[in-house]
């Protein structure tokens, strides 16, 4: 792959009009015809070429306004078809006929099979799979699609926008028609064609249009779908009510398939989702698959207007819809569920997924300027990065100017393809506010890391408050320019009140929010009649490093005070890693682990206290991951230290807190059938984490396998299972409940998922014996992503001991699996393989092994252009 810079964008020489397709299926030789019409654009030289797009085609016939384009007026290479000669004021009308096989398609991408089921992928460069198309983001059109196929095997044939007709005819042949009149771009186009089931419902838009909603399902599990549909009529409700964005077709659809590289794709009028983030009844999903669904569902919806209405100029400005949609979908979970517990799950997420990316040699701007393999920005960084950086601009606006902004973006860019310099700009122009500075967050990559110290002043009533910004080398930008950072704070008095200060000087100040814009800055508050404790960058406001040395006491004060969930959640947070990290050292250096009983007493607090939500007391619970610990150390990581350390931390709070613990199961037991709602979800979450921090203080497994026994839903059976695996890995209970478990869903693949995964996640010396014989299990199909995911993706990704053993042994084994994957799907390649994206920051042994790895995959011969970009990077 070449590098595609963001400073050679330009538009291209000649404009699409419209696109009329006729698709002929057959599973190994699918005739594409394609009929677009172009016209030169002003300015545009008569003697420049057109340059289409291609990628495994085989074409068959080339009419210039219905005739035979002669051998020597166009060329063809494996990458794209060049036509001459075109003419130069009037429109004209080429149509390419081209053959594809979408049997043999293994990378997912462009048209393919799963299941009997035909289905295209066009997100980022697909479409040029299927034909010679500009395939890029800023040419937009309106499609017309016909569908031609055998009429038993494809009672269900559809694609975007509205459904014109369509009829069986001759020889048990049938055809459908589809226009979609919203301009889009190729990568929007979707076809879905095959034997599927169905559910429908209806939708009426706030200006009173009923729209037809339909979720396509393998036939029955129609009932699985139920949720889904629910999610979806809330998310087009919530998108009128929030943003007055209404929907814009008579019909929206969903398909569910099997095989599928990502979540989900927003083609307009017609989604394709994984089954996964579709499909879910109580006996097979959990708690967290609803969520996910509820979300997905969400995000994908509402890409109608952030995305597609209005969509990309260039694949630089990817966050212009992720970022923003994510945020969308992160706020319409907040307004589902519970806004503090929804925002620590994200700020979970970030810290988890994003910042190690910002930390590694992956790190890159949430607004690129070069790429070699577009896919490979499809990051948490895009997304989530993306997402906190809208997050911010409404912090910094205020809601109403917030929503002013977004208002004059929907109304000034609709029918656009734009960049996030236009996107910023409806802000500035909306509220008179300047964002240059601010915009630094979209052109710098690496996560902020803020030093704060606060002294207070008796005397003067005052209290200082010291920050200074620095922002971590990344590759490519070895300097950075101080940033505009938004940080929420309180002043806690010592009985607990927020203080109002009388004044805050040294910058400016709105609202809760302290507006951070030098490298060095300092706030002075007065009027603070007692010294105060200070709560800093509470909900979040800013995705940041916080380096503030709080005692544990302070840290303890603000957990049981601010008014902030968030912020109190971040404060036992803040106490439990400066013990976990502590813990670690100490392994390593032969030492006992000590637990401070401020930790413990603060935690047993939160957890037993009444007046908060259970599912926020789950959170407060659940102390930092292995992951977190290693992230927070930086450098020279022993995984089994940080193991053992967490581990012996656990148990010293299992032990302390037994009673509450017991307490908690019997408090929190549900009678009567399962509820998905986030209420219930909270329940069961405290209940199975109490329960979790006992089997830490028992050396049996009695009690888990009878929590497996009488679970009468996913959620508490997946948790039951993973505790019995993770604890008690070689006992018979355990290998007795994996069987039962097997037995019991041996048809669902994607309740067989969680089971690899259970399995994948166990730490220890044993996890690499127990992949590769998982790997032989029949349920285990090598060529599907979401079997690959769940058992070396977990592995990989969320294995830390087992994944990171000492005599480097899975890096091996992982090098191998990445270049089994890679001739076949690219993509699901190079994403496993980011999971070695921290492999720097291990001990010397482990990063030498996990080198040599890298160095095997680098040199491999005939690696796909995804997975040498990661490779290359990550090596460098
Ligand atoms: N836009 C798609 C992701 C496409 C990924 C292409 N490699 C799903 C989403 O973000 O909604
Ligand atoms: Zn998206």
């Amino acid at each position: 792959g070449q590098i595609v810079h963001l400073a050679d964008y330009r538009p291209t020489d000649f404009v699409l009009e419209r696109v009329d397709l006729t698709f002929e299926l057959d599973p190994t030789n699918t005739k594409v015809e394609s009929r677009l019409i172009f016209h030169r654009r002003e300015g545009v030289d008569a003697s420049v070429p057109l340059v289409l797009d291609g990628d495994e085609l085989t074409l068959s016939g080339l009419l210039l306004d219905q005739r035979e384009v002669p051998a020597s007026q166009y060329d063809e290479t494996g990458e794209s078809l060049t036509v001459r000669d075109l003419p130069a004021e009037t429109p004209f009308e080429l149509t390419i006929t081209t053959f594809i096989n979408p049997e043999a398609n293994t990378q997912l991408m462009g048209l393919y099979r799963t299941n009997g089921i035909y289905c295209t992928q066009c997100e980022a460069e697909g479409f040029r799979r299927i034909s010679y198309f500009p395939d890029r983001p800023d040419v937009l059109a309106p499609y017309t699609i016909t569908i031609i196929g055998d009429k038993a095997a494809n009672p269900v044939m559809l694609s975007n926008g509205n459904f014109l007709g369509g009829a069986g005819y001759d020889e048990g042949r049938a055809f459908a028609a589809w226009f979609d009149p919203h301009p889009k771009p190729s990568y929007l186009f979707a076809l879905v064609a095959g034997d599927l089931g169905v559910v429908e419902d209806t939708f009426e838009t706030m200006s009173g249009n009923e729209v037809t909603l339909k979720i396509y399902v393998e036939h029955g599990k129609e009932a699985r779908a139920a949720y889904a549909m629910d999610a979806l009529k809330r998310s087009m409700k919530w998108d009128e009510e929030r943003f007055g964005r209404e929907y814009d077709l008579n019909i929206f659809q969903i398909v569910a398939v099997s095989d599928f590289n990502m979540g989900a794709m927003e083609n307009k009028g017609l989604n394709v989702f994984n089954d996964k983030y579709v499909l879910a009844d109580p006996e097979t999903a959990t708690d967290q698959d609803y969520a996910n669904i509820e979300a997905i569902i969400a995000h994908e919806y509402f890409h109608n207007w952030t995305g597609n209405r209005i969509t990309c100029r260039d694949w630089f400005q990817l966050c212009l819809k992720e970022g923003l949609t994510v945020y969308r979908d992160h706020e319409f979970s907040a307004d589902m569920r519970s806004r503090a517990v929804k925002r620590i799950a994200e700020v979970r997420h970030l810290k988890s997924e994003q910042f190690p990316d910002d930390a590694g040699p992956l790190a890159h701007p949430v607004r690129p300027t070069k790429y070699r393999e577009i896919n490979n920005f499809y990051t948490t960084t895009v997304y989530e990065k993306g997402s906190e950086v809208t997050r911010m601009i409404a912090t910094l606006l205020g809601a109403d100017h917030f929503k002013s902004g977004m208002d004059l973006y929907f109304e000034r860019h609709d029918g656009q393809a734009v960049t996030v310099e236009d996107f910023v700009k409806c802000f500035e122009d909306a509220t008179g506010r300047d964002l240059t500075q601010f915009s630094l967050w979209y052109h710098q990559a690496g996560t902020p890391l803020v030093t704060a110290s606060g002294s207070y002043d008796q005397t003067n009533a005052t209290f200082t408050l010291s920050l200074e910004q620095m922002i971590p080398a990344t590759p490519a930008q070895p300097n950075k320019e101080p940033m505009h950072i938004p940080l929420s704070f309180a002043l806690i008095s010592d009985t607990g009140s927020i203080a109002a200060p009388a004044e805050v000087k040294g910058g400016e100040v709105t609202g809760d929010v302290l507006h951070l814009t030098t490298r060095n800055q300092i706030f002075t508050f007065s009027g603070i009649s007692s010294r105060p404790v200070l709560s800093l960058n509470r909900s979040f406001s800013a995705p940041i490093n916080l380096h503030f040395d709080q005692a544990p006491a302070d840290l303890a004060h603000i957990a049981r005070h601010d008014t902030d969930l968030f912020a109190r959640w971040q404060a036992l947070t803040d106490l439990a890693i400066g013990n976990l990290t502590q813990a670690a050292r100490d392994v390593r250096e032969g030492k006992a682990v000590t637990c401070d009983p401020v930790l413990t007493s603060a935690l047993l607090e939160a957890a037993g206290d009444e007046t908060l939500e259970p599912a926020f007391r789950a959170q407060a619970l659940t102390l930092p991951s292995e992951a977190d610990i290693a992230r927070e150390l930086g450098s020279n990581n022993d995984p089994d230290a940080i193991h053992a350390a967490r581990q012996a931390v656990l148990t010293a709070i299992a032990k302390a807190g037994e009673e509450t613990f017991l307490h908690l199961i019997g408090e929190m037991a549900i009678s009567g059938p399962y509820l998905p709602d986030a209420a219930s979800a909270g329940k069961r979450s405290l209940r199975n984490i109490a329960l979790s921090y006992l089997t830490y203080a028992e050396e049996t497994p009695a009690r888990l396998a009878a929590a497996f026994a009488d679970a009468d839903n996913m959620t508490d059976m997946a948790q039951a299972l993973t505790l019995l695996a993770h604890r008690f890995p070689d006992k018979a209970e355990t290998s007795d409940a994996l069987a039962t478990f097997q037995a019991r869903f041996d048809n669902n693949a994607l309740v067989i998922d969680k089971w690899f995964s259970i399995q994948a996640m166990i730490p220890g010396a044993g996890a690499l014996a127990r992949i590769k014989a998982l790997m032989d299990h029949p349920r285990f199909v090598a060529n599907n992503p979401n079997r690959v995911r769940s058992l070396i993706g977990a592995f990989a990704f969320s294995n830390p001991t087992g994944f990171n053993r000492p005599d480097g042994e899975a890096y091996r084994f992982l090098a191998e699996q990445i270049l089994a994957i890679d001739p076949k799907n690219p993509q699901l390649a190079a994403r496993i393989l980011t999971s070695m994206r921290s492999w720097r920051s291990l001990e010397p042994q482990r990063a030498d092994h996990a080198h040599a790895a890298l160095m095997t995959i680098e040199r491999a011969p005939g690696l796909s252009a995804d997975v040498r970009d990661i490779v290359e990077r990550m090596l460098k």
